[in-house]
């Protein structure tokens, strides 16, 4: 009896340790900042520090400070889950309610941190669902079924919970070594990357690009605020000496070329923007950045392109794949293998070792991250990723215009009223931007610098408003002429067409 107690106990902390490994390892697999025992710890020394003279930084460091509260969260749960596995037979629904409860204060303590993702949320589903699962796998054995008392430990209770004991052992063993593995190499591939000495720059922006609007998306995007989209849930890490580039296809000569070999070319440095086919109108998955490369038309020259070829396909590391017309990579603008932006290596989010860049396209039919393979063929030869789910096969980047400032929903001042935002068209070229107040007229904005057709470019205005609410509508012309149009199209398959529009309130 006092036996099967104790083994109720070890039920229960071995299904508590399951769960912290098993989420601090998803955690570790898709590379999240924030596990939740760590995050739950920063949350008590939060509420610590706020506390009455409580101050364990001041006595032991905050290193220590912060390792004391880890251990100490670990060892409170180790308690409660000792505590819930003795409860089993009498109340078996306390475990759930016990595993929500601490789940939920993970939660909580992950979402409130700024730098967490969605991984450290899945991080904590996939411990509370651990537990729920190895907490009826363990004290199974343990109960009988119907009875408040718990079953007799005979040979045969005994072994079958030893074997589910192992077994989950292993199981936590093998999945905090995979996520262990997943964060050193990510630690070993961060570390070459900021090892890398490349010949690149950041690049000026033009004076007046950015005009100076309060409140207006930087003309420059900071690479932790460039939008982030591709379907690897964990990101490929790819060390410069493990990269290779393979082009082949309808080619005169295959190449592989590995990271040397590529920076030893001569490099070419362009702004260029990037942006997204899923981009609502009004949206923000747009980005403008200094990119670094090699362009892609000399290495393609270099291999020999064969007659008949329309289509580069691109595969990445992660088999992700897409297709891009050769014209827009043999023409004059400056598609390239991108290796830098804004002046740093690539980040590993971004496409680390090295991505594609193709001005005047979407990213989903141009833009392939950790880049590894290029098929020089035709396009009916292949379906790519996005192709395959009813995106477009070729998807040049729409007119299109949005207001920034004021925000939807803004209160502003009456009177005057300082207004803005971006347009783009790239590789076309912006030409105009107009803004309408309230339906009226509209009124031709000024214009920021550009460097050349393939950014974005900011605009600006005045409204003068009267007290109450207002609507603003924007709209460009790009430099063929063509001024967008006011119908909305849904953004699949290839891009949302349609006005900005914002409402505000003056008072
Ligand atoms: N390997 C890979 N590359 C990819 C994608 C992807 O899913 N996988 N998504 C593309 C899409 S849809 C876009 S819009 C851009 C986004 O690039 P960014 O995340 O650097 O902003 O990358 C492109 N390259
Ligand atoms: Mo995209």
């Amino acid at each position: 009896m006092n036996r099967t107690r104790s083994l109720l106990a070890l039920a229960g902390v071995l299904t508590g340790i399951a769960g912290l490994v098993t989420s601090q390892a998803t955690v570790w697999l898709f590379q999240a900042e924030n596990g939740a025992v760590s995050a739950v710890a920063d949350a008590v020394g939060d509420l610590l520090a706020g506390g009455p003279a409580m101050d364990l930084g001041h006595l032991v460091g905050p290193v220590w400070d912060k390792r004391l509260l880890v251990m100490g969260v670990i060892a409170f749960l180790v308690a409660a889950t000792a505590w819930v596995g003795t409860q089993a037979t009498r109340r078996r629904w306390l475990a759930d309610l016990v595993f929500f409860v601490l789940g939920g204060i993970g939660l909580v303590s992950v979402l409130r941190l700024p730098n967490s993702t969605s991984a450290s949320t899945v991080g904590v589903i996939v411990g509370v669902v651990t537990w729920m699962v190895v907490y009826r796998l363990l004290t199974g054995p343990l109960v009988r079924p119907g009875h408040a008392e718990p079953a007799t430990v005979d040979d045969t209770t005994r072994r079958a919970f030893l074997l589910r004991a192992g077994i989950t052992a292993g199981a936590v063993a093998v999945s905090g070594t995979v996520g262990r593995v997943a964060s050193r190499k990510r630690r070993a591939v961060e570390q070459a990357r900021r090892a890398l000495r490349l010949p690149i720059t950041a690049g000026t922006a033009p004076t007046g690009s950015d005009l100076g609007v309060r409140g207006l998306t930087p003309w420059r995007t900071p690479n932790d605020e460039f939008y982030l989209i591709d379907t690897a849930f964990s990101k490929p890490t790819i060390a410069p000496r493990d990269w290779r580039l393979r082009i082949h296809g309808m080619v005169d000569r295959e190449l592989t070329l590995t990271y040397d070999d590529l920076v030893s070319r001569a490099m070419t440095e362009d702004w260029v923007t990037l942006c997204c086919v899923s981009n609502e109108v009004g949206g923000d998955l747009i980005g403008n950045a200094y990119w670094s490369g090699f362009l892609i038309r000399d290495i393609l020259a270099e291999a020999g392109i064969q007659p008949g070829a329309t289509a580069v396909k691109q595969t990445s590391d992660d088999g992700w794949t897409c297709g891009t017309p050769i014209e827009a990579l043999t023409d004059d603008r400056n598609a390239m293998l991108a290796i830098a932006m804004n002046g740093s290596p690539l980040p590993i989010e971004h496409g680390f070792p090295v991505r594609m860049v193709v001005p005047g396209l979407y990213g989903f039919v141009s833009a392939t991250k950790w880049l590894v393979d290029l098929e020089v063929t035709t396009f009916d030869t292949f379906d790519a990723y996005w192709t395959q789910r009813g995106w477009a096969e070729q998807s040049p980047v729409l007119t299109q215009s949005r207001i920034e400032v004021p925000r939807d929903g803004a209160r502003t001042s009456n009177g005057t009223v300082r207004i803005g935002g971006s347009a783009w068209a790239q590789h076309t070229g912006i030409a105009k931007v107009e803004y309408q107040l309230d339906g009226g007229a509209w009124t031709e904005a000024t214009l920021g610098k550009v460097p050349d057709v393939d950014t974005w470019v900011q605009w600006s205005g005045n409204v003068e408003v009267s007290p109450g609410d207002h609507f603003l509508t924007v709209r460009a012309t790009d430099k063929t002429g063509y001024t967008q149009t006011s119908v909305r199209t849904d953004v699949i398959p290839s891009g949302a067409t349609g006005w900005h529009s914002i409402g505000f309130e003056a008072r």
